[in-house]
């Protein structure tokens, strides 16, 4: 088996006994790598006067890590600017927010030539290298004009945007076809796939058959590889000590009511705001209802330095408060809405004690929770996943109650839907979904997207 190097923006291996407030690639990374050994390089997260290169080792919950320290105007113009004012917002079809600066894209390219420069050193003939995320586009081209022949892997996962829209970005060509330098590209779904063959076809003269994808003279191989989670350990963690503790705190503190929640970073594609717009219309609508329901929405802070992530913490305390002062009771709070990560077993303990979830993002390139959610269930007495038509993960995840978020009036028919289940029903959901969630995890995600590429020939010497 051919050693894996896997390259991401932030390399995020938790301490022994550390919470994880972790996004979801830093989780999936970690199991695949612990599974097939290897190296796990990328930013350290931290800052340093000038860029030396020089790299950090270290060994750590079964996972070898190499990390380097970037530059404070890096960091302003690669991460905080192109990767997060940029593409994050374009890939998630929000143009409006969408920040177009020459100085970005510099960075953006700086960033990843420092990256290739100083990863290239530590790549081993018969490694695989698979590389991840929309920060990290161009580094399979500049990798293979440093003179790497492995064989070469990036999965998107994010949404790959429409055409129409993706043109938008002025140096949209540039970026697609440095994708070109890989020889597997990765999906979650067959939407963001669809998006990216019709780019090729429309607009560079490519021609698509089957997996393979032709531009000129070069074939890459594009396929759909959706992400899961690690089930077995999800569910394990569910039924732990610590789970079974957050879960009793959870029903102390909801005294009879159901409990519905919602946990996603605190970012404007998550679709907060609509969510919280979709229970008040609930509130408003049912007031039989009122008083017996309880919504958790745990929303840990991200990228704070990007200015539209400031402001969405604001709407949404204003949003949150605003609701509570209309619809509270000295002895209610309909909304609890609490900003901070927690550790995974508390989490999953979280989601057993829920009668409902709510994953309703605006686009999501997949979404995790919805498939953590469904994993921490109590087999004999589920709850019911609501999840947005626009997550990756509707896809595959057919028997939830899929909503339109944008549409209060749909969540809160959802919600109404989701609370009042017969037991019978909810039980052949989740077992619909179960199945699905256990088959696909994290594991065949990496085995199929590493299959693909490991079936790929090495490249011939110049
Ligand atoms: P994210 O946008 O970060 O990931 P998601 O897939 O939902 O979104 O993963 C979030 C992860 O963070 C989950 O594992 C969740 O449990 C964890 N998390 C969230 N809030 C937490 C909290 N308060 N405390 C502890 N843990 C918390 C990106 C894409 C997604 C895609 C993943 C993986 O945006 O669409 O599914 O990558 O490809």
């Amino acid at each position: 088996m051919s050693r894996l190097v896997v390259i991401s923006n932030r390399v995020a291996v938790p301490k022994q006994g550390e919470s994880g407030n972790q996004g979801g690639l830093a989780v999936a990374l970690q199991s695949a790598l612990r599974q097939h050994g290897g190296l796990w390089f990328g930013w350290s997260g931290e800052t340093t006067e000038q860029f030396t290169g020089t790299i950090h080792d270290a060994e750590g919950a079964g996972i070898t890590t190499a990390t380097i320290d970037l530059e404070e105007q890096d960091i302003e113009e690669y991460y905080n600017g192109f990767a997060n004012r940029t593409l994050w917002p374009l890939f998630h079809y929000r143009i409006d927010l969408t920040e177009f600066e020459r100085d970005f894209e510099g960075g953006y390219q700086r960033v990843n030539q420092r990256f290739a420069d100083t990863v290239a050193p530590l790549i081993e003939d018969d490694d695989l290298v698979w590389v991840h995320d929309y920060h990290l586009i161009p580094l399979g081209k500049k990798l293979r004009e440093g003179g790497l022949r492995n064989r070469l892997g990036f999965f998107l996962h994010t949404p790959w945007p429409p055409t129409r829209l993706l043109t938008a970005l002025p140096s949209h060509r540039k970026l697609v076809e440095s994708l070109f330098a890989y020889d597997v590209v990765g999906f979650h779904t067959e939407d963001w796939l669809d998006s990216f063959h019709h780019y090729v076809t429309s607009l560079m003269g490519g021609t698509v058959d089957g997996t393979r994808v032709t531009v000129g003279d070069r074939t890459i191989c594009a396929i759909i590889a959706p992400i899961g989670i690690d089930t077995a350990e999800f569910e394990a963690a569910a039924t732990s000590d610590e789970a079974r503790f957050a879960r009793e705190r959870m029903y102390m503190s909801a005294t009879g009511r159901s409990l519905i929640v919602g946990v996603d970073r605190l970012d404007y594609s998550k679709g907060l705001r609509q969510r919280f717009l979709g229970y008040e219309r609930f509130l408003a609508s049912q007031p039989e209802r009122r008083g017996l329901t309880s919504f958790l929405q745990i929303a840990p802070p991200s990228r704070e330095k990007v200015d539209t992530y400031q402001e969405i913490r604001a709407d949404l305390d204003a949003l949150s408060g605003r609701i509570n002062g209309e619809y509270a009771d000295i002895d209610w709070t309909p909304i609890r809405y609490v900003n901070r990560g927690y550790p995974r077993q508390d989490l999953a303990g979280i989601f057993r004690a829920a009668r409902v979830a709510l994953v309703t993002p605006l686009r999501d390139g997949m979404n995790l929770v919805a498939k953590e959610y469904v994993a921490a269930q109590d087999p004999e007495d589920p709850g019911v996943l609501v999840l947005s038509v626009f997550a990756g993960a509707a896809e595959q995840m057919k028997d939830a109650v899929l909503v339109n978020p944008y549409s209060a009036e749909e969540m809160a028919d959802a919600l109404v839907t989701a609370l009042t289940m017969p037991r019978e029903e909810r039980i052949r959901r989740w077992q619909a979904l179960i199945a699905g969630v256990r088959e696909q995890d994290v594991f065949w995600w990496c085995a199929r997207f590493l299959d693909a590429l490991e079936a790929v020939k090495e490249r011939e010497m110049a």
